[in-house]
């Protein structure tokens, strides 16, 4: 380690004075010109973590769904999974290290995690299109090179695009091309498949409407359009071209406030859906023929994926397990559906992909999303092997179900074993001996397994939003002087302090029907959350209205 270069560097990339971030959920995220530091030194972090794994590591420059003005960083593990805990605590404490502290801070961390410094590094990078992130991005890579890091940057991507890449570096090749042609070609062809065994195919399935969010998503749609052309044809709004990022659209605005976006011209039944600033979010909604807006969230995406899973096991006739992970956020109406009409387990998490990605590890098939549209599918290495195996022996109708769950598996961006697991991750790499899996939710890639499963089924739109009715909601935002004084419990749905909060939150609730409330800290903001439902709107606004003032 050049300690010299390193000091003469970092200071060109100096932190302000008195600024503490946290390693949240979702990496660092604050205004922008906070940032520049953090850049630089989580280009450091990459390339200790990168010649400790002994893989290529990723670092993604985006704030996802939160304004235009601020910005954000995330490192990305070698399966192209969430960084490593133990390495978020180094992370918060590398980019709050005072400028003297940063060489003792680095050389503690090579320490305590046997980093052997002779090691190659290898880091990839990608940003959003934020006017920040240019810059910033080239931050990071001053980062890498002064710790003599090797780096490739792929520029403009979304958030799911830079994990692929880095699975793909890592697995060799065998996983699919590290190039954005490769990620285009390994999702077109699994959708093009599909699709064709689709008997709807009329103009009614085979056009949607795209509110990009004014984001890295209409860049990336306008590129991958071509491929898969045949089954889908797509029209973009919020494309960039005019409006801010995530101003008045995107998947996080139709969600929260239950309305479609500026920008985009619905007429009545055509299916529509948004994307976040990052691509990795995804909501579908319509107007009815009365004007009425109804949206399609997680839940609702999640319970179409499950019960199309579900069925396509029972036409091949295996009794794999089936699980759905959600948050607290997820409808009643939703879990209640899930359970007792579907039959199928539903377990609930904490907020955060992380949280809900390992509980659906837990069963041959977990489906989990995000009531905001953040999720995916994942098949266990069981699942995998039996479904191939299928593919190839069984006869007619269960080996068409056996092909598509094959394909489908392929859409979810999911790694294809081929049983050898072990003989091909990387060697060297084994943070918890777990097989884990880069996919963890991909608007692009969830939207062609919605398409291609609504061309399957032959639904419509109204059709899948009549699977069951959600509960009126409401979610606030709470500003307070210090959001941890709020601590919780029973995945977040329990306030445990201050005392006294949770039995105001419980006396509020009992006078509402069907209603159920709760707070939280953000992890990724300076607020405090609230969520509440009821049997009507106007119930369910003052609910979270009530208890926003109990939170004070
Ligand atoms: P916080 O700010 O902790 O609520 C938000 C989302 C999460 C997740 C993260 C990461 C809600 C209520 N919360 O977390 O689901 O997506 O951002 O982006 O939507
Ligand atoms: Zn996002």
């Amino acid at each position: 380690m050049d300690l010299g270069a390193i000091t003469k560097y970092s200071a060109l990339h100096a932190k302000p004075n008195g600024l503490i971030l946290q390693y949240g959920t979702a990496g660092f995220r604050t205004k922008a010109e906070h940032l520049d530091h953090v850049m630089f030194r989580m280009g450091l972090l990459a390339v200790l973590r990168s010649k400790q794994t002994k893989s290529t590591i990723g670092v993604m420059v985006t704030a996802s769904h939160n304004p235009e003005e601020d910005n954000g960083v995330k490192l990305v593990d070698p399966l192209g999974e969430m960084l490593a805990p133990s390495w978020e605590e180094h992370a918060t404490c590398l980019a709050n290290a005072e400028e003297q502290d940063m060489q003792r801070v680095l050389i503690d961390i090579s320490e305590k995690e046997a980093v052997n410094l002779q090691q190659d590094a290898f880091v990839v990078i990608g940003r959003d299109t934020r006017p920040s992130s240019e810059k910033l991005s080239q931050s990071v890579i001053d980062g890498v090179t002064v710790l003599g890091g090797q780096f490739h940057d792929y520029g403009l991507l979304t958030t799911p695009q830079l994990h692929y890449m880095v699975y793909c570096r890592n697995t060799g090749g065998r996983y699919g091309k590290a190039t954005i042609e490769g990620y285009y070609q390994k999702l077109s062809k699994a959708f093009v498949e599909l699709t064709k065994q689709a008997s709807c195919s009329g103009d009614e399935y085979r056009s949607l409407k795209v509110d990009c969010a004014n984001g890295i998503g209409a860049l990336k749609l306008r590129e991958m359009e071509h491929y898969f052309s045949q089954g889908l044809s797509v029209q973009l709004f919020n494309d960039g071209s005019k409006g801010k990022l995530n101003h008045l659209c995107g998947a996080d605005f139709v969600k929260s406030h239950q309305k479609p976006p500026q920008g985009m011209e619905i007429k009545s039944n055509e299916r529509c859906c948004s994307f976040d600033g990052d691509a990795d979010r995804i909501v579908y909604y319509y107007h009815d023929a009365d004007g009425h807006f109804h949206l399609i969230d997680g839940d609702k995406i999640a319970t179409l994926i499950s019960s199309f899973l579900k069925e396509l096991l029972v036409e091949i006739g295996e009794s794999l397990n089936i699980g759905v992970v959600q948050t607290a956020y997820a409808n009643g109406s939703s879990t209640r559906y899930l359970e007792e009409v579907m039959k199928v387990p539903v377990y609930c998490t904490k907020t955060g992909v992380k949280h809900l990605h390992h509980k659906a590890q837990e069963f041959d098939i977990g489906v989990y999303f995000e009531a905001n549209g953040h999720g995916t599918a994942l098949f266990s290495t069981a699942v995998e092997m039996k479904i191939k195996q299928s593919a190839e022996q069984l006869e007619d109708k269960k080996r068409k179900a056996a092909k598509m769950l094959e394909n489908i598996i392929d859409l979810f961006n999911q790694v294809r074993t081929d049983g050898a697991v072990d003989s091909w991750l990387p060697l060297h790499y084994s943070e918890d001996g777990q097989n884990r899996v880069w996919a963890a939710g991909d608007a692009i890639s969830d939207m062609l397994v919605i398409e291609a499963i609504l061309a399957l089924k032959g639904l419509t739109v109204q059709q899948w939003d009549a699977l069951y009715t959600d509960l009126p909601n409401r979610q606030l935002k709470v500003q307070v002087a210090d959001r941890r004084v709020i601590s919780t419990t029973d995945a977040e749905r329990q306030a445990v302090t201050p005392p006294g909060l949770q039995e105001a939150i419980n006396d509020l609730v009992k006078k509402y029907k069907l209603s159920r409330a709760f707070v939280r800290p953000s992890g990724t903001e300076d607020v405090v959350r609230v969520y509440a439902e009821a049997d009507s709107q106007e119930s369910a606004d003052h609910l979270a209205h009530e208890v926003s003032l109990a939170v004070f």
